[in-house]
Protein backbone atom coordinates (compact mmCIF):
# COMPACT_ATOMS: atom_id res chain seq x y z
CA UNK A 1 0.00 0.00 0.00
CA UNK A 2 1.34 3.69 -0.96
CA UNK A 3 0.95 7.17 1.18
CA UNK A 4 0.99 10.01 -0.50
CA UNK A 5 2.65 12.76 1.88
CA UNK A 6 2.65 16.37 0.75
CA UNK A 7 4.94 18.83 2.72
CA UNK A 8 7.36 16.21 3.21
CA UNK A 9 9.87 18.56 3.65
CA UNK A 10 7.64 20.52 6.28
CA UNK A 11 7.87 20.14 10.74
CA UNK A 12 5.03 17.77 10.72
CA UNK A 13 5.14 16.02 7.17
CA UNK A 14 8.73 14.96 8.25
CA UNK A 15 7.71 13.50 11.64
CA UNK A 16 4.51 12.00 9.15
CA UNK A 17 7.08 10.09 7.05
CA UNK A 18 9.30 8.91 10.37
CA UNK A 19 6.13 7.31 11.55
CA UNK A 20 4.93 5.71 8.58
CA UNK A 21 8.61 4.28 7.99
CA UNK A 22 8.63 2.77 11.61
CA UNK A 23 5.48 1.80 12.57
CA UNK A 24 3.55 0.88 9.08
CA UNK A 25 5.21 -1.05 5.93
CA UNK A 26 3.84 1.85 4.00
CA UNK A 27 5.51 2.76 0.54
CA UNK A 28 5.49 7.00 0.60
CA UNK A 29 5.35 9.46 -1.71
CA UNK A 30 6.61 12.69 -0.49
CA UNK A 31 6.32 16.12 -2.18
CA UNK A 32 8.44 19.03 -1.63
CA UNK A 33 8.42 22.51 -2.63
CA UNK A 34 11.70 24.97 -2.61
CA UNK A 35 13.32 23.17 0.69
CA UNK A 36 14.66 20.11 0.94
CA UNK A 37 13.60 17.22 3.10
CA UNK A 38 16.13 17.30 6.43
CA UNK A 39 16.23 14.00 7.01
CA UNK A 40 17.75 11.17 4.73
CA UNK A 41 14.82 8.79 4.31
CA UNK A 42 15.68 5.07 2.37
CA UNK A 43 15.27 5.54 -0.88
CA UNK A 44 13.45 2.45 -1.80
CA UNK A 45 10.39 3.36 0.31
CA UNK A 46 10.36 6.91 -0.32
CA UNK A 47 10.23 9.09 -3.32
CA UNK A 48 10.56 12.20 -3.33
CA UNK A 49 9.04 14.35 -5.86
CA UNK A 50 9.21 18.17 -6.20
CA UNK A 51 6.51 20.22 -7.51
CA UNK A 52 4.58 22.85 -6.90
CA UNK A 53 0.85 21.94 -5.65
CA UNK A 54 -0.95 24.87 -7.07
CA UNK A 55 -0.85 23.68 -10.41
CA UNK A 56 -3.65 21.22 -11.18
CA UNK A 57 -1.92 19.20 -13.69
CA UNK A 58 0.87 18.71 -11.92
CA UNK A 59 -1.22 17.57 -8.79
CA UNK A 60 -3.20 15.10 -11.34
CA UNK A 61 -0.15 13.64 -13.00
CA UNK A 62 1.38 13.13 -9.39
CA UNK A 63 -1.71 11.13 -8.47
CA UNK A 64 -2.29 9.14 -11.57
CA UNK A 65 1.26 8.09 -12.15
CA UNK A 66 1.30 6.74 -7.91
CA UNK A 67 -1.99 5.96 -7.40
CA UNK A 68 -1.82 6.42 -3.86
CA UNK A 69 -4.26 4.38 -1.28
CA UNK A 70 -3.68 7.29 1.30
CA UNK A 71 -3.43 11.01 0.83
CA UNK A 72 -2.23 13.32 3.63
CA UNK A 73 -1.80 16.67 2.84
CA UNK A 74 0.25 18.35 5.06
CA UNK A 75 1.63 20.77 2.22
CA UNK A 76 0.56 24.67 3.18
CA UNK A 77 0.74 28.42 4.95
CA UNK A 78 1.10 27.43 8.41
CA UNK A 79 1.95 30.21 10.26
CA UNK A 80 -1.14 32.75 11.15
CA UNK A 81 1.21 36.06 11.22
CA UNK A 82 1.74 35.61 7.65
CA UNK A 83 -1.72 35.50 6.99
CA UNK A 84 -2.28 38.75 8.10
CA UNK A 85 0.00 39.97 5.70
CA UNK A 86 -0.51 37.40 2.43
CA UNK A 87 -3.79 36.72 3.48
CA UNK A 88 -4.34 35.41 -0.62
CA UNK A 89 -0.80 33.12 -1.26
CA UNK A 90 -2.32 31.80 2.21
CA UNK A 91 -5.53 31.32 0.67
CA UNK A 92 -3.01 29.58 -2.16
CA UNK A 93 -1.12 27.30 -0.12
CA UNK A 94 -3.92 26.24 1.75
CA UNK A 95 -6.99 25.85 -0.37
CA UNK A 96 -6.04 25.79 -3.52
CA UNK A 97 -3.34 23.04 -3.08
CA UNK A 98 -6.55 20.78 -1.51
CA UNK A 99 -9.19 21.91 -4.21
CA UNK A 100 -6.27 20.69 -6.46
CA UNK A 101 -6.08 17.29 -4.54
CA UNK A 102 -9.94 16.33 -4.60
CA UNK A 103 -10.37 17.18 -7.96
CA UNK A 104 -7.43 14.99 -8.75
CA UNK A 105 -8.75 12.25 -6.62
CA UNK A 106 -12.24 12.56 -8.04
CA UNK A 107 -11.10 12.68 -11.60
CA UNK A 108 -9.26 9.82 -11.60
CA UNK A 109 -11.61 8.06 -9.80
CA UNK A 110 -9.03 7.03 -7.23
CA UNK A 111 -10.08 5.15 -4.58
CA UNK A 112 -8.02 6.80 -1.97
CA UNK A 113 -8.79 7.69 2.05
CA UNK A 114 -7.62 11.44 2.18
CA UNK A 115 -7.14 13.04 5.20
CA UNK A 116 -7.51 16.54 5.21
CA UNK A 117 -5.73 19.01 7.96
CA UNK A 118 -7.43 21.91 9.45
CA UNK A 119 -6.74 23.82 12.83
CA UNK A 120 -7.73 24.03 16.15
CA UNK A 121 -7.57 27.64 15.25
CA UNK A 122 -10.67 27.23 12.76
CA UNK A 123 -12.89 27.69 16.29
CA UNK A 124 -11.54 31.32 16.92
CA UNK A 125 -13.29 33.37 19.15
CA UNK A 126 -14.25 31.28 22.12
CA UNK A 127 -16.21 31.70 24.76
CA UNK A 128 -15.30 30.85 28.51
CA UNK A 129 -18.52 28.37 28.46
CA UNK A 130 -18.05 26.66 25.66
CA UNK A 131 -14.61 24.96 26.97
CA UNK A 132 -13.55 22.46 26.42
CA UNK A 133 -14.02 22.81 22.63
CA UNK A 134 -16.07 19.84 20.74
CA UNK A 135 -16.42 19.53 17.14
CA UNK A 136 -19.98 21.25 17.25
CA UNK A 137 -18.33 24.08 18.94
CA UNK A 138 -19.13 27.66 16.33
CA UNK A 139 -16.47 27.80 13.93
CA UNK A 140 -15.98 32.15 14.54
CA UNK A 141 -12.26 32.02 12.72
CA UNK A 142 -9.89 35.15 13.55
CA UNK A 143 -7.48 35.10 11.37
CA UNK A 144 -6.92 34.67 6.97
CA UNK A 145 -5.60 31.55 8.08
CA UNK A 146 -7.91 30.42 10.12
CA UNK A 147 -10.67 31.07 7.34
CA UNK A 148 -8.30 29.00 5.07
CA UNK A 149 -8.60 26.36 7.28
CA UNK A 150 -12.62 26.61 7.53
CA UNK A 151 -12.69 26.71 3.39
CA UNK A 152 -10.30 23.30 3.61
CA UNK A 153 -12.30 21.72 5.99
CA UNK A 154 -15.96 22.38 4.73
CA UNK A 155 -14.42 21.44 0.80
CA UNK A 156 -13.53 18.50 2.71
CA UNK A 157 -17.02 17.83 3.91
CA UNK A 158 -18.67 18.84 -0.04
CA UNK A 159 -16.17 16.52 -1.68
CA UNK A 160 -17.09 13.69 0.58
CA UNK A 161 -20.97 14.66 -0.11
CA UNK A 162 -20.86 15.31 -3.52
CA UNK A 163 -18.27 13.05 -5.03
CA UNK A 164 -18.48 9.86 -2.12
CA UNK A 165 -14.25 10.95 -1.67
CA UNK A 166 -13.34 8.77 1.57
CA UNK A 167 -12.11 11.73 3.25
CA UNK A 168 -11.46 12.83 6.84
CA UNK A 169 -11.34 16.12 8.68
CA UNK A 170 -8.60 16.92 11.53
CA UNK A 171 -8.68 19.63 13.50
CA UNK A 172 -5.67 19.55 15.34
CA UNK A 173 -5.05 22.21 18.33
CA UNK A 174 -1.12 23.47 19.12
CA UNK A 175 1.55 20.70 17.55
CA UNK A 176 5.11 21.20 18.91
CA UNK A 177 8.44 19.13 18.67
CA UNK A 178 11.56 19.02 17.41
CA UNK A 179 12.03 20.26 14.20
CA UNK A 180 9.89 23.17 14.42
CA UNK A 181 10.34 26.63 13.33
CA UNK A 182 11.16 29.67 15.92
CA UNK A 183 8.17 31.62 14.98
CA UNK A 184 6.61 28.92 17.01
CA UNK A 185 6.17 29.94 20.99
CA UNK A 186 8.11 26.61 22.51
CA UNK A 187 10.89 26.54 19.72
CA UNK A 188 10.97 30.64 20.56
CA UNK A 189 11.74 29.95 23.80
CA UNK A 190 14.54 26.93 23.64
CA UNK A 191 16.10 28.71 20.19
CA UNK A 192 16.61 31.99 22.23
CA UNK A 193 18.11 30.08 25.59
CA UNK A 194 20.60 27.42 22.94
CA UNK A 195 21.58 30.75 21.47
CA UNK A 196 22.21 32.67 24.96
CA UNK A 197 23.92 29.68 26.06
CA UNK A 198 26.23 29.62 23.22
CA UNK A 199 27.11 33.06 23.55
CA UNK A 200 25.63 33.72 20.67
CA UNK A 201 22.92 36.15 22.50
CA UNK A 202 22.26 39.12 25.42
CA UNK A 203 21.16 36.80 28.44
CA UNK A 204 17.55 38.80 27.93
CA UNK A 205 14.66 36.35 26.29
CA UNK A 206 11.49 37.94 24.46
CA UNK A 207 8.61 36.46 25.21
CA UNK A 208 4.74 37.31 24.22
CA UNK A 209 1.46 36.52 26.47
CA UNK A 210 2.36 34.64 28.94
CA UNK A 211 -1.26 34.20 30.51
CA UNK A 212 -2.57 32.31 27.59
CA UNK A 213 -3.77 28.93 28.20
CA UNK A 214 -3.12 26.32 25.61
CA UNK A 215 -3.79 22.74 24.47
CA UNK A 216 -0.40 21.51 23.37
CA UNK A 217 0.52 17.89 21.89
CA UNK A 218 3.88 16.24 20.86
CA UNK A 219 3.78 16.10 16.60
CA UNK A 220 5.03 12.50 17.26
CA UNK A 221 2.00 11.80 18.98
CA UNK A 222 0.03 14.00 16.46
CA UNK A 223 1.29 12.15 13.52
CA UNK A 224 0.10 9.10 14.89
CA UNK A 225 -3.31 10.32 15.68
CA UNK A 226 -3.68 10.98 11.87
CA UNK A 227 -2.57 7.70 10.92
CA UNK A 228 -5.18 6.01 13.23
CA UNK A 229 -8.07 8.22 11.99
CA UNK A 230 -7.33 7.43 8.84
CA UNK A 231 -8.12 3.63 9.12
CA UNK A 232 -10.79 4.00 11.80
CA UNK A 233 -12.41 7.45 10.99
CA UNK A 234 -15.60 7.79 9.96
CA UNK A 235 -15.63 8.99 6.22
CA UNK A 236 -16.81 12.68 6.25
CA UNK A 237 -16.53 12.86 10.04
CA UNK A 238 -14.41 15.94 11.42
CA UNK A 239 -12.39 15.04 14.71
CA UNK A 240 -10.39 17.13 16.89
CA UNK A 241 -6.44 16.61 17.73
CA UNK A 242 -5.32 17.58 20.82
CA UNK A 243 -4.99 16.47 24.56
CA UNK A 244 -7.72 17.91 26.16
CA UNK A 245 -5.13 19.81 29.05
CA UNK A 246 -4.21 23.47 28.81
CA UNK A 247 -1.04 24.68 30.21
CA UNK A 248 0.05 28.11 30.26
CA UNK A 249 3.14 29.83 27.81
CA UNK A 250 4.54 30.54 31.65
CA UNK A 251 4.32 27.15 32.68
CA UNK A 252 6.57 26.13 29.68
CA UNK A 253 8.52 29.17 29.96
CA UNK A 254 9.37 28.24 33.57
CA UNK A 255 10.53 24.74 32.47
CA UNK A 256 12.79 25.97 30.13
CA UNK A 257 14.50 28.19 32.25
CA UNK A 258 14.93 25.45 35.28
CA UNK A 259 16.56 23.67 32.03
CA UNK A 260 18.68 26.67 30.94
CA UNK A 261 22.75 26.33 31.99
CA UNK A 262 22.99 29.96 32.33
CA UNK A 263 20.69 32.74 34.23
CA UNK A 264 18.42 34.15 32.08
CA UNK A 265 16.39 37.24 32.67
CA UNK A 266 12.73 38.16 30.59
CA UNK A 267 11.73 40.78 28.79
CA UNK A 268 8.18 41.79 26.96
CA UNK A 269 7.98 41.87 23.82
CA UNK A 270 5.05 44.33 22.47
CA UNK A 271 5.30 43.19 18.80
CA UNK A 272 4.50 39.26 19.96
CA UNK A 273 1.44 40.64 21.63
CA UNK A 274 -2.05 39.26 19.97
CA UNK A 275 -4.23 42.20 20.04
CA UNK A 276 -6.88 40.14 21.18
CA UNK A 277 -5.64 36.80 22.71
CA UNK A 278 -7.90 34.29 23.60
CA UNK A 279 -7.38 33.39 27.18
CA UNK A 280 -7.79 29.99 27.11
CA UNK A 281 -8.23 27.26 24.36
CA UNK A 282 -8.78 23.60 25.35
CA UNK A 283 -9.82 20.82 23.04
CA UNK A 284 -11.93 17.72 23.58
CA UNK A 285 -10.64 15.05 22.01
CA UNK A 286 -13.48 12.51 23.01
CA UNK A 287 -14.27 11.71 19.18
CA UNK A 288 -10.90 10.32 18.17
CA UNK A 289 -10.07 8.71 21.17
CA UNK A 290 -13.62 6.51 20.83
CA UNK A 291 -12.91 6.09 17.32
CA UNK A 292 -9.49 5.27 17.64
CA UNK A 293 -8.60 4.39 21.28
CA UNK A 294 -5.57 7.30 21.02
CA UNK A 295 -3.90 8.84 24.07
CA UNK A 296 -0.71 11.03 23.57
CA UNK A 297 1.79 9.36 24.78
CA UNK A 298 4.51 11.62 25.29
CA UNK A 299 4.71 13.74 28.51
CA UNK A 300 4.64 17.98 27.94
CA UNK A 301 8.49 17.39 30.14
CA UNK A 302 9.67 15.03 27.24
CA UNK A 303 8.94 16.82 24.27
CA UNK A 304 10.11 20.70 25.94
CA UNK A 305 13.37 18.83 26.53
CA UNK A 306 13.75 17.78 23.03
CA UNK A 307 12.91 20.61 21.60
CA UNK A 308 15.32 22.63 23.84
CA UNK A 309 18.09 19.80 22.88
CA UNK A 310 17.53 20.04 19.43
CA UNK A 311 17.94 23.56 19.56
CA UNK A 312 21.18 23.31 21.06
CA UNK A 313 22.38 21.09 18.48
CA UNK A 314 21.07 23.48 15.88
CA UNK A 315 22.41 26.86 17.19
O1 LIG B 1 8.08 26.35 1.22
P1 LIG B 1 8.60 24.96 1.33
O2 LIG B 1 9.48 24.52 0.23
O3 LIG B 1 9.18 24.67 2.69
O4 LIG B 1 7.29 23.98 1.22
C1 LIG B 1 6.22 24.03 2.15
C2 LIG B 1 5.07 23.21 1.57
N1 LIG B 1 4.32 24.00 0.58
C3 LIG B 1 4.04 23.60 -0.67
N2 LIG B 1 4.30 22.44 -1.31
C4 LIG B 1 3.93 22.37 -2.60
N3 LIG B 1 3.31 23.34 -3.28
C5 LIG B 1 3.01 24.51 -2.67
N4 LIG B 1 2.39 25.49 -3.34
C6 LIG B 1 3.38 24.67 -1.31
N5 LIG B 1 3.26 25.68 -0.42
C7 LIG B 1 3.83 25.26 0.74
O5 LIG B 1 4.29 22.87 2.69
C8 LIG B 1 6.49 23.32 3.48
O6 LIG B 1 7.57 22.42 3.42
C9 LIG B 1 5.17 22.60 3.78
C10 LIG B 1 4.50 23.04 5.06
O7 LIG B 1 5.38 22.83 6.11
P2 LIG B 1 5.40 23.73 7.42
O8 LIG B 1 5.34 25.15 7.04
O9 LIG B 1 6.54 23.26 8.26
O10 LIG B 1 4.01 23.40 8.11
P3 LIG B 1 3.67 22.30 9.21
O11 LIG B 1 3.90 22.87 10.55
O12 LIG B 1 4.35 21.03 8.84
O13 LIG B 1 2.09 22.16 9.04
C11 LIG B 1 1.50 21.12 8.27
C12 LIG B 1 -0.02 21.31 8.25
C13 LIG B 1 -0.46 22.65 7.66
O14 LIG B 1 -1.66 22.44 6.96
C14 LIG B 1 -0.74 23.49 8.88
O15 LIG B 1 -1.61 24.54 8.60
C15 LIG B 1 -1.34 22.44 9.80
O16 LIG B 1 -0.55 21.28 9.57
O17 LIG B 1 -1.24 22.82 11.15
Amino acid sequence: MRTLVTGAAGFVGGHMIHYLLTDTDQEIVGTIYRRQPQHAWPKRRVHIEQLDLREESAVAEIITRWHPDFIIHLAGQSFVPVSWKHPWPTFEQNVLTLINILKGVQLTRLNARILVIGSGEEYGEIRPDELPINEDTPLRPTSPYAVSKVAEDLLGWQYHRSHKLHLIRVRPFNHIGPGQNENFVTSSFARQIALIEAGQMPPVLRHGNLSARRDFSDVRDVVQAYWLILQHGQPGAVYNVGSGRGVTIRTILDHYLAQARVTITLEEDPGRMRPADIPTIICDPGRLQQATGWSPRIPLQQTLSDILADWRQRV
